[in-house]
C-alpha cells in the first residue's frame, strides 16, 4: 500500500530539515519504506480536505490505505511498530524507547517551542527581551538533565531507536539559537543522528523541495 505524507510546499526554514515532516521522512527511511509526498500550501492546510486529515490544519500527515494519521509522535510510533529497525524486540526495552519518544515531544520540545514563540510571535512585545532569558534557561535546565542521562553513551537506551530519532530531531530545532552547542555531548548526539544514512536521505529529499532558486539563500 502506498504511504503518502504531507509537507510544506515551501518550508519557512528553506530546507534546514527543521519542519516536522523531516522526522517522519527519517523514520520511513530507517524502516526502508518508500513513500510519496503531497506538498501543501499554508492556505491548503486550512481547507476542508486537509482538515479532514489533520484537525489542526498542520503538516505532516500520514496516509496508508484507509488509515490517516496526524501528530509526528503517533506517526513515527505507527511506522516503528509496523517495520523493523526503530524499536527493540524486548518488551521492556521497547516500552522504554517509547518513553523517550514521549519525553521528546512532551518534556523536551515544549520549552524549545516556547523559544520560537518568544522570538517570533512575541518578538515585537515590549516585554519580549526581558522574557527571553527565562525561556532560554528553561531549555538549558532540560538539556542539562538530558545530557546527564545520556552521559557518554551513543544513544539514550542501548541501540538507536525511535526515541533517539524523535529526540535528535527535537534538539535540531535548537541549533540556530546556539543553545545546542552549549552542550557538546548533545550536539554530538544530534550529529550522530544526522550522520545516519537514513537521516541523510530524508534531509536531502526535503531539501530538494525547499532549495532556494538559483543557488542563493
Ligand atoms: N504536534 C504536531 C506534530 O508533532 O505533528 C505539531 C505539528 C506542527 O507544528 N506542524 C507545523 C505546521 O504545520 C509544521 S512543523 N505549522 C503550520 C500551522 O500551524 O499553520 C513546525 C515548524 C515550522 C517551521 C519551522 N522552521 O521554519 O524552521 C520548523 C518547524
Amino acid at each position: 500500500m502506498t504511504i503518502t505524507i504531507t509537507a510544506f510546499e515551501k518550508s519557512p526554514d528553506r530546507g534546514q530539515g527543521l519542519a516536522r515532516d523531516t522526522r517522519v521522512r527519517w523514520a520511513l527511511e530507517e524502516a526502508g519504506q518508500p513513500y510519496e509526498v503531497r506538498l501543501v500550501s499554508f492556505r491548503a492546510m486550512k481547507e476542508p480536505a486537509h482538515l479532514a486529515i489533520h484537525p489542526f490544519g498542520q503538516i505532516p500527515t500520514y496516509e496508508e490505505g484507509d488509515l490517516a494519521l496526524f501528530e509526528t509522535g503517533a506517526i513515527v510510533l505507527h511506522i516503528a511498530e509496523h517495520h523493523a529497525g526503530l524499536l527493540p524486540d524486548d518488551a521492556n526495552a521497547r516500552a522504554r524507547a517509547i518513553s523517550w519518544m514521549f519525553a521528546a515531544v512532551n518534556t523536551v520540545e515544549p520549552p524549545i517551542l516556547d523559544l520560537v514563540t518568544a522570538k517570533i510571535l512575541e518578538g515585537d512585545k515590549p516585554w519580549s527581551m526581558e522574557r527571553l532569558p527565562l525561556v532560554q534557561d528553561r531549555i538549558r535546565h532540560r538539556l542539562r538533565q538530558l545530557a546527564s542521562r545520556l552521559g557518554g553513551a551513543d544513544w539514550l537506551d542501548g541501540l538507536f531507536s525511535a526515541g533517539d530519532l524523535m529526540m535528535a530531531h527535537v534538539l535540531l530545532r535548537l541549533r540556530p539559537s546556539g543553545i545546542l552547542d552549549e552542550f557538546p555531548g548533545l550536539a554530538a548526539y544530534v550529529a550522530r543522528g544526522e550522520a545516519r544514512p537514513a537521516y541523510k536521505r530524508a534531509f536531502a529529499d526535503q531539501l530538494a523541495v525547499n532549495k532556494p532558486a538559483h543557488g542563493g539563500r
